[in-house]
């Protein structure tokens, strides 16, 4: 394909625009490979354009960071950890994950960092484990007097293993929004752990302080998960973890929806977990803005065995995405960052705001963080229903099991969405107003579709064409003033695909 040609031709004597010579250079090398491939990227850009984005979970990282990931990085072995590996050449894999661990520590005012976690849940396992390996593994090894596994006897290597499958978490309810990697059954965390949940309150919503003490004291757990992934208030850290002390538990924070919000300072003092808990996980590609992937804080009790997390938990780690890591670090550290968490706050209390003044069921009556959950039950709908029309409309989001939800976890009550990923293509409260009214107009035009044997389907839904279209017209007009990477013109890629 002639692609980069073509551009530097059709753009010699002009000025020049780095980024798109830069996404030309890069689709020109993909597209001689598979021109497949390279119009799946160039209409993800796209479609990435014509939709809100307003996934809870998403956004949009710079361009930076897009760049620290695609490259050669990618080509290296590097298991094991800085001045560690079990692979040779590892010198400047070393430097860049020291440098990542040392951003997030500055960033989070951590005292250990772990930067290799694939995933948020990659780096959940790393935590769980280097609990189990801390608190059950090493004392048992100690009364063996033995140092290495290999030394064992199989009735003791039974015995340390019947021991680290028989411990306690508690975390919160999924359907409370916990997370599938906090005990869920059908996850893996479910059968490593004898797992119980806590609740929040049934009429409000909100967590029920006494009770998770309650819970605490019940259960008696090695590990108590606080975090969520479905959860639109503050969570006092300062509090749980008094109660955490009370009963000896382990205090593990997952940060990863918010984690931008803590490291830009709007989730500060008793909101930032990083200051109360032993162990705190995130990913690093939602409000935190970086390249898709995982992250464990630590004090030192735990470093040595999170440390540990590549080979004994998760496969060879990406030098490349932890070099996109400590790039997002780095701009998570700056005022221009500290002013867009504050502001995905203030976009996120507007849209809320806005919804309920129009009648929508906004749970909890508001939001204190990115997130807003919605209940769909009122209006006759599911959320598998709401979330399918809004995409028709041009809005972009996912539907959410509320809690104590009657629907189960595939229909829904509810929607879940946020404000991370808009916010950071510049809308305010503008913005916000104008989404609501377009959300709620929608919802309150859908109805159930009837199936082929005359029931109210969970699937099918009836939506006015009219309203669609209108829908459609508006989003298009917000996006127009609020393009996703406008340097980049993919109507130039339009004839070689
Ligand atoms: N997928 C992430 C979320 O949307 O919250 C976590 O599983």
């Amino acid at each position: 394909m002639e692609i980069l040609k073509d551009y530097l031709s059709a753009t010699a004597g002009k000025e020049l625009n780095a980024e798109m010579l830069t996404f030309v250079a890069n689709i020109n090398q993909v597209a001689e490979q598979s021109p497949q491939v390279a119009k799946g990227i160039i209409q993800e850009l796209v479609d990435q354009r014509s939709y809100l984005k307003l996934i809870a979970s998403e956004n949009y990282c710079s361009a930076a960071v897009q760049s620290a990931m695609g490259n050669l990085l990618t080509d290296k072995y590097a298991e094991g950890y800085v001045g560690n590996r079990f692979y040779a050449g590892c010198d400047n894999v070393d430097d860049i994950e020291q440098l990542a661990c040392e951003e997030a520590c500055r960033l989070f005012g951590a005292k250990h960092a772990y930067v290799q976690p694939h995933s948020g849940a990659d780096a959940n396992l790393v935590a769980f484990w280097a609990i189990l390996r801390k608190k059950v593994q090493a004392p048992i090894m100690e009364r063996m007097e033995k140092k290495n596994l290999l030394d064992l006897t199989t009735e003791e290597w039974n015995e340390i293993r019947a021991e680290l499958g028989n411990q306690k978490m508690l975390g919160m309810d999924l359907f409370c929004g916990g997370h599938l990697t906090h005990g869920y059954r059908h996850n893996v965390s479910g059968q490593m752990f004898d797992a119980h949940y806590y609740y929040v309150d049934e009429k409000t919503g909100i967590l029920d302080y006494e009770n998770v003490r309650q819970r605490l004291h019940e259960v008696k757990p090695l590990v108590f998960l606080v975090g969520f992934s479905a959860y639109p208030r503050n969570i006092d850290y300062s509090i749980l973890r008094q109660y955490a002390d009370e009963v000896g538990a382990v205090m593990m924070v997952d940060m990863a929806h918010f984690a931008g919000l803590v490291a830009g300072g709007a989730l500060s003092g008793k909101y930032n977990p990083v200051a109360y808990a032993d162990v705190v996980t995130s990913t690093t590609h939602k409000t935190l803005r970086g390249p898709r992937g995982g992250l464990v804080l630590c004090t030192e009790e735990y470093a040595e065995y999170v440390d540990k997390g590549c080979p004994h938990v998760i496969g060879g780690p990406l030098p490349h995405v932890m070099a996109a890591k400590a790039i997002a670090f780095k701009e998570a550290g700056t005022d221009e960052f500290k002013a867009y968490a504050y502001k995905i706050i203030e976009n996120s209390q507007a849209l809320a705001a806005a919804l309920l003044a129009k009648g929508i069921d906004v749970q909890t009556d508001g939001t204190d963080n990115h997130m807003i959950l919605v209940s769909v039950d009122a209006l006759g709908i599911t959320g598998k229903q709401a979330e399918f029309a809004l995409r028709e409309c041009g809005l972009t989001l996912n539907r959410n099991t509320m809690p104590f939800d009657k629907q189960g976890p595939w229909y829904t009550s509810g929607l879940r969405f946020g404000t991370a990923a808009v916010t950071t293509l510049g809308m305010g409260v503008a913005q916000m107003e104008e989404i609501a009214d377009i959300m709620a107009i929608v919802l309150k035009s859908l109805k159930p579709a009837m199936t082929k044997k005359g029931a109210v389907s969970k699937a099918n839904y009836v939506l006015d064409e009219g309203i669609k279209a209108e829908s459609i017209k508006r989003v298009r007009h917000i996006l127009d003033g609020f393009v996703l990477y406008p340097a980049v013109d993919t109507g130039f890629f339009e004839k070689y695909f």
